[in-house]
């Protein structure tokens, strides 16, 4: 196979000129193909192949101890200007990377082979998709393309017809932490990614370009690219509604897009959809609703913690056809992770297991999977259309402050609690854990221009003729004073998701407080849950004195970006602050 678009077999050529490959190849994303690839990682030990009889096609990848996780000191957006990068982007400037990538590529592809992955963004026929190629030496990150987009021969048939795609060029180099970069060009709609094999850092049509590159392209273009999943909400009355919700890495995503709703619900006729479970593209349609789509194809879920108690779905999903990076082994050879029955016999290092040495599977060890395989997968996820989305749901890790939920009062005030999201953050980026830091809409890794200028385009999109969604604010998380986590989540996020879908269909109670609407009381149903009226009201508790110190930071947080602070989001939250200030007086 190769290409009749010179604008891709130039770029093919240049880059081989550039890495000098013993060989090139064309991926056509074939079931032969697949099969061969994984043959060949057999041989090589870059895939082990787990227990034929418990999990058929299934292998495990150990990654280098070193390159388990994003890298986000090492991620740049390289554009013309500084200020277009924002202060929420390292940045460098585009010649100086460029030279500095160009010194790194020399003939980093001796002795390896050059795959040429052509994919699509979304669905394959759908006006919303974008096509990407990402050139790479690594079979493992072509075989994940190949779940977690649509990669292949109909994507290159897209991309001859379109004539552009966004160039993505990635090789693992020697793994080496001191020689790795992964670059955004979003002006010239390129990607560059060195040293790295790790899910976020090398499957370029990920983080780079379906968050990145999209997010930027996006934001001239009229749409949004999002840090979000997308899920269906089936009422007992036969209506769905679809929901996109935000959250930081690893805080639940996955678990969410897949909830199994609790028995009296499922009795009742309440059912979840899953569309995505990272990222969400919305355009708004001829009708002024927003309509989202899943750019990928696939899931790279967080393994540990995902369990029969936690979601179901995963497990159902993950027992054929699925590649482990970094679980642990039990003694019959199959992945374990922590928060799986059974013990570890090996950790995700091949060593066998010695708690000594830490936890079976790396915090961030991953599986991939195609999203058909989940049972709540939805078919909408290939309606070229998209789903229109009825309300937008941020949320963060919070310990504190945060109530269960509250709902924006209108757009501005929705995307002033977007732009105010705060978390602790996880493993899934190398770094500290725990530390709660400002990560607006979750995007604070992903967004790949100035978050200025992200919030006012946000802004712009509450025009008079738009029929915006409702936006909402969850924290799953809060703390009792004995440090216990306060509200049980997972399929008891469903009674939240009523309340939400009640609100977009008129019918829940809320009352207002300076920062949001809250559930009013009885509005959230709560029977068959153990949880007491006290537990209820330090869920739902707004402190004043502490909401206006947290306001007081979020002024100080847009602070950071200067004039590009939208004055609308600035006087959005000195509303919010009168609004407190007034209430502590009366
Ligand atoms: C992810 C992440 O892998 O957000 O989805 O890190
Ligand atoms: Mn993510």
């Amino acid at each position: 196979m190769s290409t009749t678009l010179s604008a891709l077999s130039q770029w093919v050529e240049q880059v081989a000129q550039l890495t000098q490959p013993d060989a090139i190849h064309w991926c056509d994303g074939s079931e032969a193909e697949r099969q061969r690839l994984n043959a060949a990682m057999l041989d090589s030990g870059d895939l082990l192949a787990l227990n034929p009889d418990t999990h058929p096609d299934c292998y495990l990848h150990r990654s280098s101890p070193s390159d388990v996780a994003r890298v986000e000191h090492l991620t740049f957006v390289c554009t013309t200007e500084r200020a277009d990068a924002g202060s929420n982007n390292y940045w460098m400037a585009p010649a100086e990377a460029h030279a500095k990538m160009d010194a790194l590529f020399a003939g980093c592809m001796r002795g390896r082979t050059l795959y040429v992955v052509p994919y699509c963004m979304g669905p394959i026929d759908s006006p919303l998709s974008r096509c990407g190629v990402e050139i790479t030496d690594s079979p493992y990150v072509v075989v994940n393309m190949g779940l977690m987009t649509r990669m292949g021969a109909p994507a290159l048939q897209r991309i001859e017809r379109e004539g552009h795609f966004v160039k993505g060029l990635h090789s693992t180099g020697e793994l080496d932490p001191e020689r790795r970069f992964i670059m955004h060009f979003p002006e010239e709609l390129s990607i560059q990614s060195f040293g790295s094999g790790y899910g976020g850092n090398a499957l370029l049509g990920k983080k780079c370009h379906a968050l990145r590159i999209a997010s930027y392209q996006a934001r001239s273009e009229g749409w949004l690219a999002e840090h979000m999943l997308i899920l269906g909400i089936q009422t007992p009355a036969g209506n769905t509604h679809y929901v996109a919700a935000a959250f930081p890495s690893a805080c639940g995503k996955t678990n969410l897009a897949m909830l199994i709703p609790p028995e009296g619900y499922q009795r009742e006729g309440w059912r979840i959809f899953t569309v995505g479970d990272d990222i969400a593209w919305m355009q708004p349609g001829a009708d002024g609703r927003l309509f989202a789509i899943n750019p990928e194809a696939g899931f790279f879920g967080v393994a540990p913690g995902t369990s029969a108690k936690t979601n179901p779905n995963a497990l159902a999903m993950l027992n054929r056809s699925a590649i482990f990076t970094n679980t642990g082994l039990d003694v019959e050879g199959q992945p374990w992770w922590e928060g799986l029955p059974g013990v570890p016999a090996v950790d995700w290092q091949g060593r066998t297991f010695d708690p000594a040495n830490g936890p079976a599977a790396h915090p961030n060890s991953r599986f991939t999977v195609s999203a058909r395989q989940c049972p709540s997968w939805s078919a909408e996820s290939e309606n070229p259309v998209g789903v229109p989305i009825s309300a937008i749901i941020f949320g963060g890790r919070r310990a504190s402050l945060v109530p269960l939920v509250m709902e924006a009062e209108d757009w501005t005030h929705g995307v002033l609690m977007g732009a105010s999201m705060a978390s602790e953050t996880t493993a899934a980026a190398t770094g500290a854990v725990g530390v709660v830091r400002r990560d607006p809409m979750a995007m604070k890794p992903f967004c790949g221009y100035n978050f200025g200028d992200y919030f006012e385009h946000w802004l712009s999109f509450g025009d008079a003729a738009a029929q915006l969604p409702k936006v909402f604010h969850v924290n799953w998380f809060r703390k009792g004073s004995d440090g216990r986590f306060l509200w049980p989540g997972f399929g008891d996020n469903m009674r939240v998701l009523e309340w939400i879908v009640g609100r977009c269909e008129g019918c829940a109670a809320a009352i207002d407080t300076p920062v949001g609407r809250l559930p009013a009381t009885g509005a959230l149903r709560l029977e068959g849950l153990d949880l007491s009226a006290s537990t209820l009201d330090q869920l739902l508790a707004i402190d004043h004195a502490a909401w206006n110190a947290e306001l007081g930071e979020v002024g100080g947080f847009l602070g950071e970006f200067g004039a590009r602070a939208p004055a609308a989001l600035l006087d959005e939250l000195e509303r919010r602050r009168d609004l407190l200030k007034a209430r502590a007086a009366a």
